[in-house]
This record gives C-alpha cells, structure tokens and sequence, in this order.
C-alpha cells in the first residue's frame, strides 16, 4: 500500500491532533528505518497505522480481545494499552494490511515485547520521540536514539514506568520485561 492510501485511510480514524502526531512518528520512523537499516517501507506504514485503533469505543476493544483471544490479562489493566494490540487486529481485517512485522511494531508499540525486532523498536521509539512530543526528558531519549536505539528504549521505559508509579497506575507485565530483557544485553 502506498503512503497516500494508508493516509487516506487513517486519516478518517483520528482527531486533526492525533493526525498530526501520526506524520510526526512516521517521519521519525522513516529517520530510524534508514539510519539502523530496517525495511524503510515497513517502517513508514506501521507508523502510519500504529494508533488506527485509538479511538475506538472501550466496549468495542473489550469484545475484540475477549472474540479474538488477545492477551485475556490487558481487561485487567489500564485500557490505554488496548488500542495497541487491538490495532493490529483491525488493520489487518479492515485496511488489508497482512505484513505480519508491520502488524506486530503495531501490536507492541506501546508495551514493547521481550523479544523487539528492528522494527519494533523503531516504531516504539518514533511514538515517544516524534517532534510533537512534550514528555519530561524526552529530548534526552532523542539524543540517545542517534547513538544507540536500545538505550533509547530502555530510557524510554524508565521514563513512561517512573510516570505510571507516581500515578500509582498498573504496569503492565510486557512494560517490564521489555525493560528487563533489554536492560540484561547491556550487561
Ligand atoms: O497512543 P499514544 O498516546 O501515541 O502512545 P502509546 O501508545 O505509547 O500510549 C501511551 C500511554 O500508555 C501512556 O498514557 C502510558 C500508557 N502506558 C504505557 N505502558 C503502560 C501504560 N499504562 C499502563 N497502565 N501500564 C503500562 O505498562
Ligand atoms: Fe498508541
Ligand atoms: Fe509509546
Ligand atoms: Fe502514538
């Protein structure tokens, strides 16, 4: 699918604002793809698609994960987290999008996963960095993802988990053990 379409398409999911921030993580993402040598197209749409689902009706995620048999424990956390998973669902069914890469940087952007490819990481870490983002440190995490696309993850982590605890919210088991697995390979 070409950039216009997948646009064109998304565009009709999402508020003027959260359109924007879509242009910003796909441009960010296209940036990383290159500089770190992933699949460049890969990269531009999952960007595109990664928060199709974002504004979805809680009702509507809730009867997808329990349909679909998503991860069954996200109806026990914050629904914040379902727009992800739920995402990669709803993009293959209703943009015909059936790159299974592309699906999963869509599926774990918010989480991250244990295992992130390439590609996972680059989409996360688009999400956090795209010019349009205001987070505390977040311009230090920028700085590290031109030096090392790990450190800048796991910054990215320390920083979203530090936020979630003084917010006395849930973290989710993946939020963890993303940081946890890339937090050992720096060792
Ligand atoms: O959809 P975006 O706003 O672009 O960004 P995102 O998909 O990364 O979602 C960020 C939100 O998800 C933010 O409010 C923090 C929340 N979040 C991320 N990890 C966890 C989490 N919330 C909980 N409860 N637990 C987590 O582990
Ligand atoms: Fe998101
Ligand atoms: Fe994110
Ligand atoms: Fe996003």
């Amino acid at each position: 699918m070409d950039r216009q379409k997948a646009l064109q398409i998304v565009k009709k999911q999402l508020t003027d604002k959260r359109y924007e921030h879509t242009i910003g993580v796909m441009e960010t993402s296209i940036q990383l793809a290159k500089k770190y040598g992933a699949d460049v197209k890969k990269a531009e749409l999952a960007a595109i698609f990664h928060d199709y689902a974002k504004f979805r009706p809680k009702e509507e995620m809730e009867k997808i994960i329990i349909s679909q048999k998503l991860p069954s424990q996200l109806l026990d956390y914050h629904s914040e987290l379902w727009h992800a998973p739920v995402g990669a669902y709803l993009v293959k069914e209703e943009a015909g999008i059936d790159d299974e890469e592309i699906l999963q940087a869509i599926r774990y952007h918010t989480t991250g996963n244990k295992d992130m490819t390439l590609l996972d990481k680059i989409v996360f870490l688009a999400d956090y960095i795209e010019p349009g983002r205001k987070f505390p440190g977040v311009d230090h995490v920028r700085e590290l993802s031109q030096q090392s696309l790990d450190k800048a993850v796991i910054q990215a982590l320390k920083n979203t988990i530090k936020f979630l605890l003084d917010k006395n919210q849930l973290i989710y088991p993946d939020t963890l053990e993303t940081y946890n697995s890339l937090m050992k390979k720096q060792q």
